[in-house]
């Protein structure tokens, strides 16, 4: 029985090993797949409560509607270098405010956006 365990242990360090080597590979592989310009991809956290509380959902572009999360953004995180502009109804219409960079732990469209678009 004791020299079963010690063989056991030895191959799963083995095992180990390889899974290290293996994972190493594929972050590089990754790191090289990764373009650029997806580096720079602008996204924006909306939040269901305000100062950034409860639900969340993050966005790389903008969407003619949020769906089930309409009506219930309370505060935004707008990320990297791209000013966004939301919409108080879907299809960017209605009353809208455009947001740069920065965290709003509150915003004026309060339980009120369903549509938003990165502007250039
Ligand atoms: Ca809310
Ligand atoms: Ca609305």
């Amino acid at each position: 029985m004791f020299t079963a365990n010690k063989s056991n242990q030895g191959k799963s360090k083995r095992i180990t090993a390889i899974g290290l080597l293996i994972a190493s590979a594929l972050g590089g592989f990754a790191l090289l797949q990764v373009p650029v310009s997806a580096q720079k991809t602008p996204d924006v956290i909306l939040y269901e409560g305000q100062n950034f509380t409860g639900r969340a959902i993050r966005l790389t572009k903008g969407v003619d509607s949020l769906g089930r999360f309409n009506n219930k953004t309370s505060s935004i995180k707008v990320l990297n270098n791209q000013r966004w502009q939301f919409w108080a109804k879907e299809n960017k219409k209605g009353y809208s405010i455009v947001l740069s960079p920065g965290n709003y732990p509150s915003i004026n469209l309060n339980n009120d956006i369903e549509s938003l678009k990165g502007l250039k």
